[in-house]
Formats: C-alpha cells, structure tokens, sequence
C-alpha cells in the first residue's frame, strides 16, 4: 500500500516557508544521503525561484560512500547547484558549508551585510542537528523523530549569517511508491503512519538485490532465501521473534529490521543509486557493483 504523510501542521509550515524565503539569500537544502532522490521535496525547488541553494547530503556516515560520492558528481552537474557531503561529526562554527555559501552568494563580501541562510528538507533529516554544528552550540531541539521543529527558529552565527531552522516538509502525494517507502524506512514519516511489516518487506527484496552480504552477515544467515517473506522468516528465527506456540511475530521482527537499518547496524547502506548517462545522455539504470 503507497505511503502518505501529510498532516495539517504541514500546510501551515509551507506557507511560512513560502513567506519567509522571499527574505532568504540561500538555501540549505537538507537531502538524506541514503535517498538523495526521494528526500529532495518537489515544493523546494518550485518555491525557491532563483534564490542560491546548497544540497547537502546529510547522514552521510549512514550512506555508502561509493554511491554518495556518484550522487554528489550527479548533482553537480545540474547548472548552479552545489552539492557537498556532511555528517553530525562535522562540528564547527568556520565550516565548509559556509565557505560553499560565500561561493554562491553575490556580494558575499560585504562586510555590512547578514545573509540568511534558509533551511528546508524532509522530517528528520538532521536540519535542526546541522543549526547547532554551525553554531557550535545547543540551540535548535533535536530528537531522533519527525516533525520535531513544529515553528522556524532564526539563529544569528558570526560571520555575517543567521540561519533559520524549519519544520520538515513533505508532499501530499509520495510516488513513486518507493519514495515513499524509502522516505519511511529512513525515519522520515511516524510510526503511527506506517505499517512495519509494509516496510520489512520493502526492504528485504532491496536488501536481498543491492546488499545481500550485509544482509547475510548481519543475521548470519548461510544462504539468503529467494523470497522477502521467506527473508523475514529468517530474521525472525535468528532473533526469537516467535510467540507462544511457535507462532513467527512478523511485527517484532519487521520493526527490528527497520530500527537496524536506521541504526546503520547492517553497515553504511544507499537506498538508491543515481542515474547513470546513456550514450545519448539519457538516464540508464546503474547496475553498478552490488554486494
Ligand atoms: N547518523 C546520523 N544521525 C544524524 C545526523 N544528523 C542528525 N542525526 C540524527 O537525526 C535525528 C533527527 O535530527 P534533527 O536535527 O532533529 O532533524 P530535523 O531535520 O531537524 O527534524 P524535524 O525538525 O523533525 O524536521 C536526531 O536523532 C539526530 O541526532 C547525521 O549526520 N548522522
Ligand atoms: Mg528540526
């Protein structure tokens, strides 16, 4: 079953979205790195107009850097985007994020002045977490749930900018299906809007396809089984997901399985790959190394 999450605080934090970007300079747009695809909001890049953006690939320790690295070369193909890795440990008031900034803000040299740094990006993505690493201090709540940042909070760094935390923003319609499946798995939509056992089989077949040796490893599993369920089985037996009368518990075992991914326990993991140019320039599907 497709996956939505759009609930009404979201329509009012677009409309303060759309109001206060008309006074932003930049925009820090917060992708996860495990999905750079899914994670980018349609609504983002329709409201920002011209306004300068940096993508920033968060949660990069999280990702398979192989496949962040092929991300970061896709996106900054596209004319005027620049796009950079970052992960929480990269703490600092004098950070490259900055210098990324002057590089796309027209007089950026200006001592008189104070740019506005906007940041925008799905539920959860680490927005709040990234204010308090420029800051070098504890200033945006954080919590390891969506929509923790309910109102946008301005935050003055030195330096000549301000930086102004939003609410994490979705769209009314996630399709394809697996955007919005890539986008639950990662933790970006509650748990009262998901159905684990949904979300267990999704990734299972993706794990079994692009890491199934991490897969195997993690639940020492000799061989994979060729099905999703039968993958979910397996899970269960290895972790005593069974209830009384050897009944398997589908539900505990599917929310173990999404609580280790996001934990990065099956090791750094891309939910998706970029799409590599054809001869003709257009987007084939990258079989790329798998495993
Ligand atoms: N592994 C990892 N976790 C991170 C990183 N950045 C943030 N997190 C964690 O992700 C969770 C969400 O972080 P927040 O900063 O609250 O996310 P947000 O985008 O502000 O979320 P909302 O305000 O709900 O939209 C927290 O548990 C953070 O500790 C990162 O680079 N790597
Ligand atoms: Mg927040």
């Amino acid at each position: 079953m497709a996956i939505n999450w759009f609930p009404g605080h979201m329509n009012s934090a677009i409309r303060e979205i759309r109001k206060a970007m008309r006074k932003a300079d930049l925009i820090f747009e917060v992708l996860d790195a495990r999905l750079p695809d899914s994670s980018e909001n349609p609504l983002v890049a329709s409201l920002r107009g011209d306004i300068p953006c940096v993508k920033i690939l968060n949660k990069q320790d999280l990702a398979d850097p192989r496949i962040t690295a092929a991300w970061l070369d896709y996106l900054r193909e596209k004319p005027g985007v620049r796009a950079l890795g970052h992960d929480r440990s990269q703490a600092g008031p004098v950070h490259k994020l900055l210098i990324e900034a002057r590089a796309v803000l027209p007089k950026a040299n200006d001592p008189s002045r104070t740019f506005t740094a906007m940041i925008v990006g799905v539920p959860n993505a680490g927005k709040s977490t990234l204010i308090n690493s420029l800051a070098g201090r504890s200033i945006a709540r954080t919590a390891n749930k969506p929509a923790v940042t309910r109102i946008q909070q301005r935050v003055k760094l030195g330096g000549g900018f301000a930086l102004l935390d939003t609410p994490g923003i979705l769209w009314p319609k996630l399709s394809p299906p697996a955007c919005g499946f890539r986008l639950a798995i990662s933790g970006a939509i509650p748990d009262t809007a998901v159905n684990y056992q949904d979300l267990a089989m999704y990734a299972a077949q993706w794990l079994a396809e692009d890491y199934p040796k991490a897969l195997a490893a993690r639940y020492k599993l000799a061989e994979l089984p060729p099905t999703p369920q039968g993958i979910i089985d397996a899970i269960a037996a290895r972790r005593a997901c069974v209830r009384t009368g050897g009944l398997v518990d589908y539900q505990k075992a599917s929310e173990l399985l999404i609580r280790e991914i996001r934990q990065g326990l099956l090791g750094p993991l891309s939910f998706e790959r970029p799409p590599r140019r054809g001869h003709e320039g257009r987007a084939v599907e990258d079989p790329g190394e798998r495993g």
